[in-house]
């Protein structure tokens, strides 16, 4: 039987996976422009870029409500953005400008942007699991209902506090989701030279809800982050969960030469056939719910709207030197 609903549900689908493609590849822009400020001298210090890695922060905050809660790592602008947050502001930050997100004195490694519930990205590895716990325990506390994600990558697996946290969220049942993005390597250590055991095995043994997922695959990660974010904002506890993914790039702009820790092959491989926005964009042509030109058309959009967003914030006035050691802590 046919119910009114479901044509209502269907286009609600095609809305969320177009919103979804859209945003990985202002993800991509947005990385294309910083790589580019680094070439050409215009940013200080480095960015870590999340090329590659796009489907896990889309498919995990696109199953978040604004108002909930996320923490993210140095490899953070995609999470930043796929949050909520913008990206003139955030050009702004990375160049050290009064608009920035933190008036220019944070950089790329700590852009937090409290309106759209982003409590902050941190140089630390696994420095927020803390923050995000607390922020669920207050959502707990206070009956909000709002649910909070700690984002990581796998080099947090070796971080005592990370199962310190998972410990206390089990016990007082938080709503807080615990995404590993093992993109497989630690800086310039494959992670199995460094991780013992079964990763997954580490959460349950904590009696966390733990599941995995392709990385690369927006509407499965997606769907697993629906899942764990309804349970969680539920009463259900919290959860684990793991995307196996992959960084295109160096563990930072200027890790060119990667070849004694990883293959061009490797590379070449992950790029031509896992990449999650040319894979999506294949299938959103197949099912017919997008055509390639409609697809370019996006990327062309983004791609200009990014390059604005760069002239604003490198015309961008800086901070006033006599605010030089204002809302700073140390
Ligand atoms: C506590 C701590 N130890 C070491 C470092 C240096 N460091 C910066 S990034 C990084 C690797 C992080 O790897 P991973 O967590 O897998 O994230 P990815 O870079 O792969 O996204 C390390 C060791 C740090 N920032 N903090």
């Amino acid at each position: 039987m046919t119910t009114t609903a479901e044509p209502r549900e269907a286009s609600e689908k095609v809305e969320l996976w177009l919103r979804m493609y859209r945003q990985m590849v202002a993800i991509r822009q947005f990385e294309a422009q910083v790589s580019e400020l680094y070439t050409r001298a215009l940013m200080p210090g480095l960015a870590h870029l999340y090329i590659g890695e796009e489907a896990v922060a889309v498919g995990v905050c696109e199953a978040l409500e604004p108002t909930d809660y996320i923490t993210s790592t140095h490899r953070g602008h995609g999470h930043c953005l796929a949050k909520g947050a913008s990206p003139d502001r955030m050009f702004a930050e990375l160049l050290g400008k009064e608009a920035g997100y933190c008036k220019g004195k944070g950089g790329s490694m700590h852009i937090a942007d409290p309106a759209t519930g982003n409590l902050g990205a941190n140089a630390i590895v696994c420095g927020s699991a803390g923050i995000a716990t607390g922020a669920a325990f207050s959502a707990r506390c206070l009956g909000t209902k709002r649910v909070s994600v700690c984002f990581f990558g796998e080099g947090a697996l070796g971080q005592g506090v990370l199962y310190e946290e998972m410990n206390l969220a089990q016990l007082f049942k938080l709503p807080v989701i615990y995404v590993c993005e093992n993109n497989l390597y630690t800086e310039y250590t494959h992670y199995s030279e460094t991780t013992a055991g079964d990763i997954l095995m580490r959460a349950k043994a904590f009696g966390l809800e733990a599941a995995s997922v392709d990385g690369q695959d927006v509407r499965a990660v997606y769907d697993m982050s629906q899942r764990l974010v309804n349970r969680a904002r539920r009463g259900d506890g919290p959860a684990f969960l793991l995307c196996d993914t992959y960084r295109y790039h160096g563990h930072h702009v200027g890790d060119i030469n990667r070849e004694y820790y990883r293959s061009k092959q490797e590379e070449l491989l992950w790029k031509t056939e896992r990449d999650p926005i040319a894979n999506f964009g294949k299938w959103l042509v197949e099912q017919k719910i997008a055509d390639k030109t409609a697809l370019d058309q996006v990327r062309a959009e983004l791609e200009s709207e990014m390059k604005k967003a760069v002239e604003f914030a490198v015309a961008a006035p800086y901070p006033a030197v006599d605010e030089v050691d204002e809302d700073v802590y140390a």
